[in-house]
């Protein structure tokens, strides 16, 4: 059964676990038609894990590495942060106080420790790819920019655990995602850290340099540029101002 008695997707009513893919994100995509929504792919290691634009995503073992397949009516850009809010509240389940970086990092103690790939094709399905560091190492090049919750901890954290709370927060901002996305979006303005903060975008080929003014409830980046306002749809945030 893919839906509760009133109609509500269940994330993780069918789970594939696997030792090792090159993207869970990529896997999900090629069993997505035959697949009830929710079904979620997560492997212990990943050989390609992705981030955006061609980027790479570090998946030793340790990490959670999912993917959760969706079938929204419509492509919809915020649902990123339901992988976003779903991964801060889970991290606060464990104790952990996180924010949220616009649109797709969870970071904590100024370092990231999650990140969110969404993928879709309109009218079939849509990939929601979460990456969180657990108890992975971080490779030394990532050390500098990025964390995970065996370093803030002290101590492993059991997987199945992380995971089964993990699974519940994505039921429940899924669930406010699609009736109540204004509520969802408040909650993400809430965590997100870098309101009031100068920052820089890169938008495609555009960079731009500006003091972060809200996140507006069609989930773009609303961004004050020398007195002038300016909507944000995507795009990398960088607090590193050269
Ligand atoms: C992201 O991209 O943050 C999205 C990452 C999504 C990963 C998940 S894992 C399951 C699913 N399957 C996939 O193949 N992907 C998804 P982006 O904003 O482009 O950030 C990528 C950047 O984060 C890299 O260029 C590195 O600088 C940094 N990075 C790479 N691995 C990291 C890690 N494990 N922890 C923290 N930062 C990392």
């Amino acid at each position: 059964m893919a839906q509760w008695m009133n109609g509500e997707t269940v994330i993780g009513i069918r789970v594939v676990n696997l030792d090792e893919t090159d993207s869970t994100n990529e896997y999900a995509k090629g069993i997505a038609l035959e697949v009830p929504e929710g079904t979620v792919v997560i492997a212990k290691r990943q050989t390609a894990g992705k981030g955006r634009r061609g980027r790479s995503w570090a998946s030793p073992e340790g990490g959670i590495w999912m993917s959760v397949i969706l079938k929204p009516p419509r492509v919809d850009p915020r649902l990123v942060f339901v992988g976003a809010l779903a991964v801060s509240d889970t991290l606060a389940d464990f104790g952990i106080s996180a924010g949220i970086k616009w649109p797709n990092d969870v970071w904590v103690a100024g370092k990231k420790i999650a990140g969110i790939l969404t993928e879709g094709k309109a009218g079939e399905y849509a990939i929601l790819g979460i990456g969180l560091n657990v108890n992975n190492p971080i490779p030394p090049e990532l050390q500098r920019d990025a964390i995970s919750m065996i370093e803030l901890i002290g101590a492993p954290l059991p997987l199945g655990k992380v995971l089964e709370r993990l699974l519940f927060h994505l039921n429940a901002w899924y669930r406010i995602f699609k009736g109540r996305p204004d509520v969802m979006m408040a909650k993400v303005r809430e965590r997100t850290f870098i309101l009031g903060r100068i920052v820089r975008v890169v938008e495609d080929d555009n960079v731009l340099i500006g003091r972060v003014v809200d996140v507006l409830d069609d989930g773009s980046l609303l961004l004050d540029i020398d007195g002038q306002l300016r909507r944000i749809l995507y795009g990398d945030v960088s607090l590193r101002i050269p």
